[in-house]
Parts: structure tokens; C-alpha cells; sequence
């Protein structure tokens, strides 16, 4: 029992080098590696305003270095309850647009869905020029219903 194991950590340091040496011919040969989506965040605006009809208006920022990232593309976006415990409660969730830029604003029919004043998650995925991952993040936000 115990040589196995020899014999396995000596396979081991033997396979070692020679995969170093494949990731170092991927660098040289390979397709330069995409942009990371590192470095984004989004970021609540403001309070959330209620739009009548259990409506609820919430402002998101997407950052980067502080400075906001106009002209992205929404292509996710969620709202659950996560924040107590019951992510598996969503709203819809209503695309209204970029105002300012950088700051990108929603509808959520939350009202409907739980009648009572709470936290609430609001996760989304956005396409920024240039960045080959989507830039997702979520921020929590107390919604009146
Ligand atoms: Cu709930």
C-alpha cells in the first residue's frame, strides 16, 4: 500500500514539468486570452421609487475605477429574495434604460409578489464594449410593495 503511493507522488512530479511546458507553448501559439470582466461594479443609484401598482423604479450604476460605464448592454437581469432567505421568490423585471449614462434603470413589479416592505436582490449581467465576459454583479435594495 504504501509503495503505491511512492510510485504515484513520483508520477506526479514527473507529470508536473511537462505540463508547465504545454502552458507555456498555449501562451506563445495560443489566441490572446479576452479581456477579464474584472474590475466592474454595480452600484444602487439612489432610493428605489415606487411607480403605483406595487412598482418599484430602482436605479443601478455600473462602475469601473469609480467612473461610471455608459453603453452597456443588459442581457441578465433578476430580482429574488435572497436577502431573507427565499431567492427562489422572483419579480419581473422591466428594462426602462440609461439615464444619466452609466446608470441604468428598471422596473420590478415586486408589490405582487410579497406584500410587505424587504430586502430585496437585484443581480444582472451586462455587455460592455470590449469585454468578451459579461460583467455581472448584484446589489440589495428594500423594496416597498
Ligand atoms: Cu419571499
Amino acid at each position: 500500500m504504501h509503495k503505491i503511493s511512492i510510485s504515484a507522488a513520483a508520477l506526479l512530479l514527473f507529470a508536473v514539468p511537462a505540463f508547465a511546458d504545454d502552458m507555456k507553448n498555449m501562451s506563445i501559439s495560443g489566441p490572446k486570452p479576452a479581456a477579464a470582466a474584472s474590475g466592474y461594479q454595480f452600484e444602487l443609484a439612489g432610493p428605489p421609487k415606487s411607480a403605483g401598482a406595487g412598482k418599484s423604479i430602482v436605479s443601478v450604476k455600473l462602475l469601473r475605477g469609480g467612473k461610471p460605464v455608459p453603453g452597456a448592454i443588459i442581457v441578465q437581469s433578476r430580482a429574488d429574495m435572497g436577502p431573507i432567505g427565499m431567492a427562489a421568490m422572483t419579480a419581473p423585471v422591466k428594462m426602462l434604460g440609461e439615464q444619466p449614462p452609466g446608470t441604468y434603470r428598471f422596473e420590478i413589479t415586486n408589490g405582487p409578489v410579497w406584500s410587505k416592505p424587504d430586502n430585496w436582490a437585484v443581480s444582472l449581467g451586462a455587455k460592455v464594449q470590449g469585454v468578451m465576459q459579461t460583467v455581472t454583479g448584484s446589489i440589495t435594495v428594500k423594496l416597498q410593495p
